[in-house]
């Protein structure tokens, strides 16, 4: 056998030490780029949906609030004042027509609030059984609270329809600081709360702030504000 046939025999024979370890390795981290890719396409996906989820329960709030108060009368308007003093409420009637003799007949004082959760409520979906979720929603459930709608704000509250709107309202509008009497965040209003209202002129504004914990129990925020015209 020549020295050119001994070299084609050792090359058909296999990979040497060195190439299999080259190969190895580029395979190695050809497999670790797919790992970190799929997981943080995952992450993305998972980032994406809960957006989304937060965005349509903030829009589905304003909405209702929205349509509330366009039907309102502006005169029978109690709550928001001008800024820089925010408040966590806003009362009203509307018109609902006229009985037989003429007269306006208003609805009963309706009213849509913030109010604090209570200090031992138990963290919903799967919060509730990942301890450190559970501890990170304990924190956001003592800072934090929900909107409702009462349908008679002048009844007692047993003989009251109320319906909660959003159960994920914080403590403070984003970017705001509560306690300092300053306004953090440039809106004008002081130390406001996830949900307030100001009147401008005929107008009331209203803030809101939705926020709810991603994957890995992280509070994660939306809000938009936006300005009403009651009924003159
Ligand atoms: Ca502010
Ligand atoms: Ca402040």
């Amino acid at each position: 056998m020549n020295a050119r046939m001994r070299f084609v025999a050792g090359r058909s024979s296999g990979f040497t030490v060195l190439e299999t370890v080259i190969a190895l390795t580029i395979l190695t981290l050809i497999l670790a780029n797919v790992h970190m890719l799929s997981n943080s396409g995952a992450d993305i996906a998972r980032s994406g949906a809960l957006r989304s989820s937060l965005e349509n329960e903030l829009e589905m709030t304003l909405d209702r609030i929205t349509f509330a108060l366009m039907a309102a009368e502006d005169a029978e308007i109690e709550g928001p004042v001008p800024a820089p003093m925010p408040s966590t409420f806003v009362r009203f009637a509307s018109v609902l027509g006229r009985d037989a003799a003429g007269n306006v007949l208003m609805s009963p004082t309706e009213e849509i609030s913030w109010a604090l959760h209570a200090a031992d409520e138990p963290a919903p979906g799967t919060a509730g059984r990942d301890p450190r979720k559970q501890a990170l929603y304990q924190r956001i459930t003592r800072e934090g609270g929900r909107v409702a709608w009462t349908e008679d704000a002048d009844a007692a509250a047993e003989e009251s329809r109320r319906i909660t709107w959003s159960n994920a309202v914080p403590l403070a509008y984003m970017g705001e600081v509560q306690g300092n009497a300053t306004d953090d965040n440039g809106n004008d209003l002081l130390d406001e709360s996830g949900l307030a209202f100001a009147r401008d002129g005929g107008q009331i504004q209203v803030f809101l702030t939705v926020e709810r914990l991603d994957e890995r129990g992280t509070p994660t925020p939306v809000q938009r504000s936006l300005r009403i015209a009651p009924r003159n």
